[in-house]
């Protein structure tokens, strides 16, 4: 594989508060007034197994402590306390942080098999039914910050309807316009255009009404991506494209990593994209966990010192660092180097 893993990974596991007491997983990251601001996803329990966001920080981007007690950003701050808002992508545009989260609005157990994804019970909780949900069915938003530290809910950018996560908004506007990438999975059919859900992409002048998602991108190469991608870490800025990493799982739920360019100006458009994975499971942690065997998933990249550090969730129980060399990826992608210089990035 392409990338190279710190050596202390994992570098942030669970403990120390009840709320992050058994997992800590897909974070966000983003670099703000020089130093690392790291929002994690963390579990206090399996069953039920409700995540929050937690914020750490960190000098140097490996070590990183808690700069609260408390998470953050939590499903009750939506009005729905026994939820979860999961998986936080940050970027930071003019003054202002937007987190784009994943709503689960309700409780569900979680009952690891050891073997693949986890059988995941909201039997128990009557919530989904009473409020007319389709169990587990996961809603996206954005939560907006002037401090990176307290956010406060904005909007949501998919219906409650279907089932919409991975959503990764560019770090700057687009012809003017917000740019949202989504995996909205009940976009399948002669309609879509596509038999199998992938990545699409919506715009905005307000955050608030979506133009309807175009389609990016969809599973290509069945042996590692299977048939289902979704953007992992937010996009970055190169001058070739916008360089983007993107999760596939495959037949036995094993997520590997692949990337993509997008036309600058637009993202709708792939340039390149890799055909081989260029990270997958391979150490113990990333094999081994509490929730989910075999799971490396990014859901954060910052570059420093011309190299990508790619923040990972690991197994949905802890949080690993990898690092490949722009030039190295974007040569990979057949592209050359072209990083442009970006000091919140
Ligand atoms: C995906 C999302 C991620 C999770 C991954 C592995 O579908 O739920 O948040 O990390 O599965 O369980």
């Amino acid at each position: 594989m392409k990338v190279v893993r710190h050596q202390q990974n994992p570098i942030v596991v669970p403990g120390l508060h009840d709320w992050r007491r058994v997992a800590t997983f897909n974070p966000g990251v983003i670099v703000h007034d020089g130093k690392f601001y790291m929002y994690e996803r963390a579990a206090g329990s399996l069953r039920p197994f409700q995540t929050s966001i937690g914020l750490l920080e960190s000098e140097d981007g490996v070590n990183f402590t808690l700069v609260k007690d408390e998470p953050i950003f939590t499903a009750a701050m939506l009005g729905y306390p026994g939820g979860s808002v999961e998986d936080a992508r940050v970027v930071k545009i003019d003054d202002t942080f937007y987190m784009c989260y994943a709503l689960q609005p309700y409780r569900f157990d979680c009952w690891p098999t050891g073997i693949a994804v986890p059988e995941y019970y909201p039997n128990h909780y009557s919530e989904w039914a009473d409020n007319n949900m389709e169990p587990m069915m996961t809603q996206s938003g954005i939560a907006v910050s002037k401090d990176g530290i307290t956010f406060e809910p904005l909007c949501y950018t998919t219906p409650r309807e279907i089932d919409d996560r991975d959503n990764a908004l560019f770090p700057e506007k687009i012809n003017g316009k917000f740019a949202l990438l989504r995996r909205p999975l009940q976009y399948i059919g002669k309609e879509y255009g596509t038999d199998v859900p992938g990545i699409w992409i919506s715009y905005s002048e307000d955050l608030v009404e979506w133009s309807q998602p175009e389609l990016v991108a969809v599973a290509e190469n069945s042996e590692w991506e299977g048939t289902k991608i979704g953007a992992s870490a937010t996009p970055v800025r190169t001058e070739k494209g916008w360089l983007l990493l993107y999760h596939g799982v495959d037949v036995h739920s094993i997520y590997r990593v692949g990337a993509m360019l997008l036309d600058l100006e637009n993202p709708a458009k792939v340039i390149a994209r890799t055909t081989d994975p260029i990270m997958e499971p391979k150490e113990y942690y990333e094999k081994f966990g509490l929730v989910i065997p075999n799971v490396v998933f990014p859901t954060a990249n910052i570059i420093k010192n011309d190299l990508i550090y790619i923040y990972y969730g690991c197994c949905d129980t802890s949080i690993g660092l990898a690092t490949i060399p722009v030039a190295e990826l974007l040569g990979i992608l057949g592209c050359g180097d072209g990083l442009e210089e970006d000091a919140d990035r």
